[in-house]
């Protein structure tokens, strides 16, 4: 596996992927994607990914030109190929996967509509707000129980706690107030002083979002 692409930009969804190379020790080159200019739709983007999102990876396996979109896929991809933050089949790898679920389609998603409806869209909605918040409020109950007797969410530090730790990064977003959760604090703040966590969430570097 060489000549590793990362096509990203300084979102959430993006910094799962950046983590899990950082902490794979993987070389690899980012390609910044600036969402908020449109970047997303050029056809170099829809070409790899015709949903025109990032997180993609392009990478070349021996002679063969690889690619994958979309963070969850490209996590479960590339530690099973490391060996490490998602074990071969066991009672770990099971849990590993479903709170890897809850962070893909319950905790990413919500906090994003949350975000939309509270600051990004220019009609408001109240009744959209309260459902995204109070959906993302009961996420964030649900990781907090779990984390009162858990260090990471599933086992060890897997490619779970990877793919919710940038959203809970961006807490704020939601109009939630991450105190309000002291076990799921405990977490974000643990998980914070990985060297690698703090490089993966610095990329692409200089760029912040507006
Ligand atoms: N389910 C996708 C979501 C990816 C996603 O929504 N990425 C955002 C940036 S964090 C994006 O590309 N937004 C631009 C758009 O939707 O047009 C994943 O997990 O990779």
């Amino acid at each position: 596996m060489n000549n590793i692409k990362l096509y990203m930009w300084a979102t959430p969804n993006s910094r799962r992927i950046s983590i899990l190379f950082e902490e794979l020790g993987l070389n690899f080159d980012v390609h910044p994607v600036n969402i908020r200019a449109k970047e997303q739709f050029a056809a170099e983007i829809t070409d790899l990914n015709p949903f025109g999102k990032v997180p993609i990876v392009v990478w070349q396996e021996c002679e063969e030109q690889r690619l994958l979109f979309e963070s969850g896929a490209i996590l479960i991809h590339f530690a099973e190929a490391g060996k490490q933050f998602l074990p071969a089949e066991s009672k770990e790898r099971s849990e590993i996967l479903s709170w890897l679920m809850v962070a893909l389609t319950g905790l990413g998603p919500h906090s994003a509509s949350a975000h939309y409806w509270s600051d990004l869209a220019v009609e408001k909605s109240p009744q959209a707000l309260d459902y995204h918040v109070n959906f993302t409020a009961r996420v964030y109950r649900l990781l907090d129980d779990r984390l009162a007797d858990n260090e990471y969410l599933a086992g060890d530090y897997s490619i779970a706690d990877m793919a919710a730790y940038p959203w809970i990064s961006v807490s704020e977003w939601t109009t939630l107030d991450i105190e309000d959760y002291p076990n799921l604090l405990r977490w974000y703040k643990h998980v914070g002083l990985r060297p690698a966590v703090q490089r993966g969430m610095s990329l692409p570097t200089g760029i912040t979002l507006d």
